[in-house]
């Protein structure tokens, strides 16, 4: 029987070491549990980095952590020190995840770290081909792994690959300034089907493979080497039923109640609206942007002051990397001065957590907040807007989000703003805070009908239901 690989910078799992004991847990994300029926069903393994320095470990220890992660149908790629600096922080995330959401002003093409990419993408590739055999089917994620495709086809032509890729492709005009461009396409063409969010990525990635390879492009197939490749869009779905179930069962809690959640619902008591926004601490998803928009609402309808309050969750990420230090400086800066410019002895008009919240924590959030502000400059997707739907069982809520991210293509329900004007933003943020609850239901049942009926489990089996018939057009063309 044929098995699948999956492939992806990190395993899904936690992997902690104390002294000699080895603790490993599995990690509760979206894309593990789309993948659960691909992965958990067969022999289908998962193969990444298990997050722990190959250099920190001791012979013995490498080898536990190994059988370990077996157990749990999972293999690590060894990544050294050096690895993780020149390819993770150093290639993917200052010269590939700057330019593919277009913040050319902050990428960096070195040299040495495009070596690095290459030699991990092939320390990828040898760990996927020890565990392959003839017929199998490989699904590689992200854009840490662009080169993988054709390094596994290079060496195994009859593996069935599939690559998906979590962030916008960027428009030809931005990605045909990148130094290695040829070799980056080379590197996805080794798939037999590419998928992307969005109908636009998809397209902006075929001008791309027609204007800089000057390849044949029919619709969304394209001819190379005599293979067909085929290109589509699945915009990713979330974990429907969880989001739903754990908002039901906070609403009917008799339970002990965290810190948290009291102050919530005293804030419901005072009659303040409360809007929420979580993000990683990343320059992409426009946090300091949205607090200067929030301070121009404040200024420009002053009856909301003292009336709402922006809550504003920004989990760490990349701290290594230079440009999300500043930002985290700014960030700081800007909601200091602001509350510093409206806060009154009972008020302040930005509650802001630097930290990452355990999931109860963010079902209690996303259920008190009448108005999500998901408001990115650029953004492959955005999985908080739909969560934040699901969650609000009770019909009421409105989510204001930004154009630019990948979910407002299928959620028009939503107030959609350019995330870049501070009257656009400051019109329709009122407009939600006023919005009659017939409305607000309305709009909600049409969103919530979606996102059930399209969940990641649905994405990653129609994912996988089109590469496989990429196998079969395959043998059929061979056979005649
Ligand atoms: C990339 C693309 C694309 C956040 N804070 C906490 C927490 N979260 C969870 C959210 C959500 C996830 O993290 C964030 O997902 P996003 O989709 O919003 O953003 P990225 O991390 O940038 O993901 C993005 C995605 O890949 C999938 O393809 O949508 O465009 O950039 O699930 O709930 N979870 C917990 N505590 C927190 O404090 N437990």
């Amino acid at each position: 029987m044929n098995k699948t690989i999956i492939v992806s910078n990190r395993l899904p799992l936690q992997v902690s070491i104390q002294e000699n004991s080895l603790e490993i847990s599995p990690s509760v994300g979206g894309l593990a549990t789309g993948m659960k029926s691909v992965h958990s069903e067969g022999k289908g393994i998962w193969v990444g980095w298990s997050g722990i320095p190959e250099n920190e470990l001791s012979p013995e220890l490498s080898q536990k952590v190994q059988q370990e992660i077996r157990k749990e149908k999972c293999v690590s790629v060894p990544l050294d020190n050096q690895d993780i600096e020149e390819y993770y922080e150093g290639f993917s995330n200052r010269a590939l995840w700057p330019l593919f959401h277009y913040f050319m002003e902050y990428t960096n093409f070195e040299q040495q770290e495009w070596e690095a990419y290459k030699r991990v993408n092939e320390k990828f590739a040898k760990v996927v081909i020890d565990n392959l055999d003839d017929g199998d089917t490989v699904w590689v994620h992200d854009y840490q792994l662009l080169l993988l495709p054709q390094l596994i086809k290079d060496q195994k032509p009859n593996t069935t690959i599939g690559f998906f890729l979590h962030i916008p492709f960027p428009s030809y005009e931005i990605f045909r300034t990148f130094p290695w461009r040829q070799e980056i396409l080379k590197g996805m063409l080794g798939s037999d089907l590419l998928g992307f969010h969005t109908y636009d990525y998809e397209r902006h990635f075929l001008s791309s493979i027609k204007r800089i390879l000057r390849l044949d492009v029919n619709f969304n197939e394209i001819n190379y080497h005599d293979r067909m490749i085929k290109v589509d869009s699945f915009p990713m779905g979330i974990d429907y039923d969880k989001y739903r179930n754990a908002a039901l069962k906070h609403h009917s809690d008799s339970l002990e109640k965290s810190d948290l959640r009291k102050r919530l619902e005293e804030h419901m008591i005072e009659d303040k609206k409360l809007i929420l926004s979580i993000d990683r601490m990343d320059y992409t998803k426009g946090i300091p942007t949205r607090i200067k928009a929030f301070e121009f609402f404040l200024d420009t309808y002053p009856e909301y002051k003292e009336k709402v309050r922006l809550v504003m969750l920004a989990v760490p990420s990349r701290s290594n990397v230079p440009q999300y230090q500043k930002l985290k400086r700014e960030t700081d800066e800007l909601v200091g001065r602001i509350n510093g410019k409206f806060a009154t002895v009972s008020w302040t008009p930005i509650w802001y957590f630097y930290r990452s919240l355990p999931f109860e924590d963010l079902i209690d959030l996303y259920i008190s907040s009448d108005v999500a502000l998901i408001t990115p400059i650029r953004d492959g997707m955005n999985l908080v807007a739909k969560e934040y739907v699901a969650t609000r069982t009770q019909g009421n809520g409105v989510l204001v989000l930004s154009e630019m991210a990948g979910a407002s293509k299928e959620m028009n329900e939503a107030l959609l703003i350019n995330p870049n004007s501070y009257e656009d933003f400051a019109l329709n943020l009122k407009r939600a805070l006023t919005m009659p609850l017939k409305e607000q239901e309305t709009r909600m049942k049409f969103l919530q009908k979606r996102l059930k009926r399209y969940d990641v489990e649905k994405w990653a089996n129609e994912f996988f239901k089109s590469l496989e018939e990429t196998k079969q057009v395959r043998n059929t063309t061979i056979t005649k």
